[in-house]
């Protein structure tokens, strides 16, 4: 029997079979497991085949992963040649950022961005607070609109304590299976609230709210929208360090440059000092922005791989 996975605490899932019952279930002692370079077996949106353990009780027992579409994974923050998988079988993924307490940088979107990228997974950014945004923010908020739009990014601006922007994004999440991740404190579990006042997720409140260190959501879990679809919060990330990506293939990951690479005058050409670079030329042009580029050649010169 197939059941999918809601939540992950560690040693115990909670997993909906098909036929929409909830059970608790854990993992059968000697259960296969192809990915043991990963801190965390299962992960949320993981199909699983599942026996009975004890109907009354409703607990089962999970024999088998099912093979993911696709997964969005990061370095664990305890051990780097680790990755942690944060959910799979996903249909997109909102990146929710804010520009002001906290603030989302460009570097952490991009990276973001990035892995999405990596992993086959449609993004989205949305910036959330704008209740909170002056002049400086909006302006900010503007530019990376522009500049993410040009790339093929949807950008949103909302604001879940003051009921803005929000119909735009149910409707984006309507039928298909979400990821919704950021720093703490962005809102997440804010904006999940919303869409389920029923749920009543612990949010930290404002006045207690430091802006710092504070993770209030601790375990992934996903939630079933009422009209089909599924969202996943999860515990805010103060780092997104990128797994399994090779250095000579990042600028495949940036669409912009993509679209430019296949006429640099070198086939291997790295876009950082090879003449006849197309790449370079396009952003001299103004056609790639200097702030994504610089984004790539930060990266890229932090990354392992031949020396150049
Ligand atoms: N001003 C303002 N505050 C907001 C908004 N949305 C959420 N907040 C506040 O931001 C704080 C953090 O919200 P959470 O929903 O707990 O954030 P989170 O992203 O789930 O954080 P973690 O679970 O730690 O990852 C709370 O004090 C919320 O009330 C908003 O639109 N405007
Ligand atoms: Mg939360
Ligand atoms: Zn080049």
């Amino acid at each position: 029997m197939k059941a999918r996975i809601y939540k992950s605490t560690g040693s115990w899932y909670s997993v909906k079979s098909e036929a929409g019952l909830f059970y608790q279930a854990r993992i059968k002692g000697v259960i296969k497991l192809d990915n043991i370079t990963s801190t965390n077996p299962i992960a949320v949106g993981d199909w699983v085949e599942y026996d009975m353990e004890d109907e009354e009780r409703g607990t089962v027992m999970i024999s088998e992963i099912l093979d993911r579409n696709n997964y969005v994974a990061r370095q664990s923050p305890h051990n780097k040649r680790q990755q942690h998988i944060i959910a799979s079988n996903l249909d997109q993924s909102i990146l929710l950022g804010t520009l002001k307490s906290p603030k989302t940088s460009q570097g952490f979107i991009d990276r973001f961005l990035i892995s999405c990228e990596a992993f086959h997974i449609p993004a989205i950014i949305v910036f959330n607070k704008s209740d909170i945004y002056g002049e400086k923010e909006m302006l900010s908020y503007e530019e990376m609109k522009k500049m993410y739009e040009a790339i093929g990014y949807q950008v949103f601006l909302i604001s879940v304590e003051k009921k803005e922007g929000l119909d735009k994004i149910e409707k984006l999440l309507q039928n298909k299976t979400t990821l919704i991740s950021g720093h703490s404190g962005v809102g997440k579990s804010s904006l999940i609230n919303y869409l389920f006042p029923h749920l009543d997720l612990t949010t930290q409140e404002v006045s207690d709210w430091s802006g710092k260190g504070l993770h209030t959501t601790t375990f992934a879990q996903m939630y079933d929208l009422p009209e089909g679809g599924a969202v996943i919060d999860t515990p805010g990330m103060r780092e997104l360090g990128l797994v399994n990506l090779e250095k000579e293939e990042l600028a495949q990951y940036f669409p912009e440059m993509r679209a430019k690479m296949n006429n640099c005058q070198f086939n291997n050409c790295q876009h950082i000092n090879e003449p006849g670079c197309a790449v370079k030329a396009a952003v001299e042009k103004g056609i790639i922005t200097e702030a994504r580029f610089y984004s790539y050649v930060d990266l890229w010169h932090g990354m392992q791989g031949p020396m150049y």
